[in-house]
């Protein structure tokens, strides 16, 4: 899978994504991730690529010209990479503007978008973009969560990760990404490693048992007892038996 980045801090994101996980991936050859720099496509002598907002306001607008000439030199690193893999199969790439204006971003949509074989992000500052070229180029709005950030970078990044460790191979196995957090809209169930006792706290005795039918009930009941006390939002979506429905009640 290959992602592209439009920013004004190419550094911040690739810095921040050459680690770990992601990083492995990269260098497998299961994941690309290109930074472009917007300032690249700068079109006056100082390189700016901010203005005043027309009708006044506070702060600069990210001006179209520089986003539209990087979107096309993006577009067009896809096309010569589709000519010599795949000619002809290649559409038009989807590209997402963060932004708080955006639909907010979950497992589901992380899923839908791991189908790509492109992603192109469009980072934001300043107090925005001109309308005019999100207009052009942009397929998705997505918000990372309802509070307001600086700009993109961590957005895209976040969203990156989260659609990176669905791609086939990027994780050790690949049943970790199926058995976790949001299956079935509940969280995970507490887990514990050695030693079995660590300042006097003991390890659940259910899970030292070798039952395995105990433990997956008693896992699944961690788990809606966990999700009723900290996301009641989730547990309305969650199908649960009756026995189940109580614990969630108590
Ligand atoms: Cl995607 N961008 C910015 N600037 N702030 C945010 C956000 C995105 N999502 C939540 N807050």
């Amino acid at each position: 899978m290959q992602f592209y980045i439009m920013t004004l801090f190419p550094d911040m994101v690739m810095d921040g994504l050459n680690t770990s996980i992601i990083g492995r991936a990269m260098d497998k050859g299961l994941l690309d991730i290109e930074a472009v720099n917007i300032r690249d496509y700068a079109f006056n002598k100082h390189n700016s690529v901010d203005d005043y907002p027309y009708g006044g306001g506070a702060g600069m607008l990210m001006q179209a010209e520089p986003v539209y000439q990087c979107y096309e030199a993006v577009k067009k690193k896809i096309e010569t990479k589709a000519l010599l893999s795949d000619p002809g199969t290649r559409k038009s790439p989807r590209v997402i503007y963060l932004s708080p204006q955006g639909k907010t971003f979950n497992q589901t949509m992380a899923e839908e978008f791991a189908q790509e074989e492109d992603l192109v992000f469009l980072c934001g500052h300043y107090e925005g973009i001109d309308e005019r070229v999100l207009n052009e180029v942009v397929t998705d709005y997505v918000s990372i969560g309802d509070y307001v950030l600086t700009g993109g970078e961590l957005p895209a990044m976040i969203m990156i990760d989260a659609i990176s460790r669905l791609v086939p191979g990027v994780l050790h196995n690949d049943v970790s990404a199926e058995f976790e957090s949001f299956q079935d809209n509940l969280l995970e169930y507490p887990q514990y490693s050695r030693p079995e006792i660590w300042h006097d706290k003991q390890v659940p005795a259910i899970l030292l048992s070798g039952h395995h039918a105990n433990i997956e009930k008693w896992r699944r009941e961690q788990s809606v007892i966990r999700t009723a006390k900290n996301r009641p939002d989730l547990i309305e979506k969650a199908k649960l038996t009756k026995e189940e429905q109580k614990l969630a009640e108590e």
